[in-house]
């Protein structure tokens, strides 16, 4: 009977202690080379369209001195006139940045230009460029497709639930309150949110 007892305590120790890590998310920021229009799915599952051409802040932590930020710029498509799509982004952690334009790659930081402890880890399989950093206790993991125009961003963790701000929304769980610009206000019209987020003194083409 002990025995069987302290089995079961066991049990629902080794329960509680799993942690709720709560496995999220993806978004899309595509040119998809059939359809035209940039897709976007912020990280709470919200689909818009946004015809952007300049740089934005694709998502960030949103408190007063952020962590990391991570910025995208739409150009126009060659082959439809008035759409746009993603062209590059910048990934900026602490002092260290990686910009990706294309299938080109440039490492640096904000002081002297040299990293010699990368925050920022990147991988390049063939199509694909993988950049992943870790802040707090979570992970997020970008997915560029150059020849597609596709960025593809998830995190894994719970720090950030509903603490990031931009694009892809705040990331708490609740689709309905996504379209926020950087004062905090919900907005219906995609345009006004999006260009909400135009990041200042970065020039456009
Ligand atoms: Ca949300």
């Amino acid at each position: 009977m002990m025995l069987c007892l302290m089995v079961i305590i066991s049990m629902a120790s080794f329960t509680l202690a799993v942690p709720k890590e709560k496995l999220v998310v993806k978004r899309t920021v595509s040119g998809g080379s059939e359809k035209g229009d940039p897709h976007m799915t912020t990280f709470d599952g919200r689909r818009y369209s946004f015809q952007g051409q300049c740089w934005y802040t694709f998502f960030k932590d949103c408190s007063a001195h952020p962590d990391f930020e991570v910025i995208s710029k739409f150009g126009p498509r060659d082959d439809i006139k008035n759409k746009t799509r993603t062209v590059s982004f910048k990934v900026t952690v602490g002092d260290q940045y990686v910009i990706v334009n294309g299938r080109d790659v440039a490492t640096g930081s904000k002081n002297n230009g040299h990293v010699y402890s990368p925050f920022i880890h990147v991988q390049e399989n063939n199509d694909l460029i993988t950049l992943a950093f870790t802040s707090k206790y979570t992970t997020f993991t970008l997915e560029w497709t150059p020849r597609k125009h596709m960025l593809k961003a998830s995190f894994s963790g719970t720090d950030y639930n509903g603490k990031l701000c931009g694009l892809m929304g705040n990331a708490d769980g609740d689709t309905r309150n996504d379209l926020q610009t950087p004062d905090g206000f919900e907005v219906k019209d995609v345009t006004a949110f999006g260009e909400s987020w135009k990041v200042k003194g970065e020039v456009c083409d």
